[in-house]
């Protein structure tokens, strides 16, 4: 592409501020690569699509996405959107011949998850899944370590994302702040939201994953609808745990719910190698734990690597060594990629199929929880074939 991305963003919540606040910056920090022109914001409130429009800096807006998705001076479409919009969006998207970036999850469902990458890979645009924690540098330096074979053969890993703003049973459910508890909007609870970037990070690090034991809990079990302004039952996890064997042979458990009070997003993740180990918290990105078996063994131990050298993942692209960066810079990195991406043709950034495969693991894992027994996870690959597996 030798012109700037034409983009048209729909969403204009937490998710919205993030993409846009990624495409202002990767135009300014990562300059080599093809700008980004922000055409339209969509949002079914006509004043705050008009001044997100204004705030973000976007040139015009749009009520309805379909009025998007049919126009001729736009090429990407980003769905920052509720779950329950994002299929029929990325569809329609991708038969109109745009480019598709969604937010995670893909679909609410596997099936909705399936049917969007059928449409984007029989048009052949390009694609991606808003998998952000991977452009952590601490985690991006982690991937290139476990793929140098510093960590050896891998044993264990261990994956958590609690959080604790659901605990009060007088928060509703459904509407623009909390429709994550809305099980019509959201698909599913913990599993969807929150372990699918465990999911997604474990696929990325350690490799896929064959089956799943898992169970969940519901401690609140009926909320008032901000919308019905009915009491109505809630029918997604407001926690989850599983048990996972991967392709490789290695074990891990995951958790995430809801309801650990004093947690605010605490994501952590371990992995346990033959030769070494990881360690890594959200809360502290910008660090990674490392312990190397090699060497004099009376001078071992874990290290902690403050991962803002210019010779660490993206870095040269901020301040000096030593000075930190945060979340907002994930997102910034995902886009920076994906532009990089468009213009060489090589993959680098999760694409829908990615997404599909962090998918197949949260629906293995609800299977499990309502059978009470081992799930094998579907197959997602290309050469499984999207009907086969459905
Ligand atoms: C939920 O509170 C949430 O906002 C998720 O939806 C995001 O994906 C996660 O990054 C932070 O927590």
């Amino acid at each position: 592409m030798d012109r700037s991305l034409r983009v048209g963003l729909v969403g204009t919540g937490f998710m919205g501020r993030t993409h846009s606040n990624a495409y202002h910056q990767t135009r300014r920090f990562f300059p080599d690569n093809v700008g980004v022109e922000l055409v339209a914001v969509c949002s079914r409130d006509g004043a705050k699509a008009r001044d997100f429009a204004k705030q973000w800096g976007f040139a015009s807006h749009e009520t309805d996405w379909r009025d998007l998705v049919s126009r001729d001076d736009i090429d990407l479409i980003d769905i920052a959107s509720p779950n329950d919009t994002h299929a029929e969006i990325a569809v329609a998207a991708a038969q109109n011949g745009k480019m598709v970036a969604s937010e995670k999850p893909l679909g609410r469902t596997l099936e909705e998850s399936r049917r969007m990458v059928e449409a984007v890979e029989t048009a052949g645009v390009a694609n991606m899944v808003w998998y952000n924690y991977r452009r952590v540098p601490a985690l991006t330096l982690a991937r290139q370590m476990i793929d140098e074979g510093r960590l050896g053969r891998i044993f264990h890993s261990r994956f958590k994302f609690l959080q604790d703003w659901t605990i009060s049973p007088d928060l509703p459910q459904g509407g623009a702040g909390t429709w994550r508890l809305d099980s019509a909007v959201a698909g599913s609870g913990v599993t969807g939201d929150l372990l699918a970037h465990c999911i997604d990070a474990a696929l990325w690090l350690v490799g896929p994953m064959s089956e799943v034991c898992g169970t969940t809990e519901v401690f609140v079990p009926e909320r008032l609808h901000a919308l019905s302004g009915k009491r109505e039952p809630i029918t997604l996890d407001d926690a989850s745990l599983f048990m996972a064997r991967f392709d490789n042979g290695s074990l891990a458990t995951f958790e995430a719910t809801r309801f650990a009070r004093g947690h605010k997003a605490l994501f952590t993740l371990e992995i346990n190698g033959e030769k070494g180990s990881i360690a890594w918290d959200l809360h502290d990105l910008h660090r990674l734990q490392y312990f190397s078996y090699d060497g004099d063994s009376a001078m071992r131990g874990w290290r902690s690597i403050h991962v803002t050298d210019g010779d660490h993942p993206y870095m040269k692209a901020w301040w000096v060594p030593g000075l930190q960066i945060g979340y907002e810079h994930t997102f910034i990195h995902q886009m920076a990629d994906f532009l990089a991406e468009i213009r060489s043709g090589t993959k680098t950034v999760p694409d829908f199929r990615d997404g599909l495969a962090a998918d197949a693991v949260v629906d293995a894992v609800l299977k499990s929880a309502r059978s009470r027994s081992w799930q094998t996870v579907e197959s997602t690959a290309k050469s499984a074939g999207l009907e086969g597996a459905a």
